[in-house]
């Protein structure tokens, strides 16, 4: 009976929390007038979104939240700067799911970018996790394509592992493949029972 009335209790009054990490070079387009901003805009009924004058580039760590159905996300969006990247595996083994972006515009920083995710997914911490790579800034004619980018990730495949894994097009400006791409990482995360979500009150 106990657990019966538990059940019915966490079924009630409770939701499930996943925490998604959102990592890349600075620069790649995590925040601002940006991902998690478009993020929170298109999940949050209620949230009207930031002036973008009072938003600056991630430096240190932006957290945003959204529901989907008793779905949380929590997003934590971690700086990109080369001194701020040994901080991000200290968040690695409280997470749920990582969004890598890429700036597809930047040829240059690829080749860093690249560097920067094959450290990141051959870390133990990250095992099983599923990824989701958006390839940013495809609004920009001149910018580089999926296929391009796959081709100069080529060498990760087999370092990714037994996990989910999904390449997007995305423009955080307009918002394309914003939607596409957190719902991709809510049915990811949702079925890896390898990292069950925290339980919260809803409040
Ligand atoms: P970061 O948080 O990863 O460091 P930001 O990056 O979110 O601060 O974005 C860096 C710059 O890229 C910003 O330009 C931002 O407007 C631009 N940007 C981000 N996403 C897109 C996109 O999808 N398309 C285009 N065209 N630009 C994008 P500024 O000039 O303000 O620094």
């Amino acid at each position: 009976m106990y657990t019966l009335l538990s059940g019915l209790y966490k079924y009630m009054f409770q939701r499930d929390e996943y925490c998604v990490l959102i990592l890349g070079l600075d620069n790649a387009g995590k925040t601002v007038k940006t991902f998690l901003e478009q993020t929170k805009t298109r999940f949050n009924k209620n949230y009207k979104g930031m002036s973008l004058s009072k938003i600056t580039t991630t430096v240190g760590l932006n957290i945003g939240t959204i529901d989907v159905g008793k779905t949380r996300l929590m997003f934590w969006d971690l700086g990109g700067q080369e001194e701020l990247q040994s901080l991000w595996d200290k968040y690695y083994a409280e997470s749920h799911g990582v969004i890598y972006v890429i700036d597809s515009t930047d040829e240059e920083r690829l080749s860093e970018s690249k560097r920067a995710f094959e450290k990141m997914i051959t870390s133990e911490a990250l095992e099983g996790v599923p990824i989701l790579v958006l390839a940013n800034k495809q609004d920009v004619e001149t910018c580089l394509s999926i296929p391009d980018i796959k081709t100069a990730f080529s060498d990760c495949i087999n370092k990714i592992g037994k996990r989910d894994c999904l390449t997007q097009a995305c423009s955080a400006l307009t918002g394309k493949g914003v939607n596409e791409g957190i719902e991709w990482m809510v049915k990811c995360v949702v079925r890896n029972i390898h990292r069950p979500p925290r339980k919260k009150d809803i409040t």
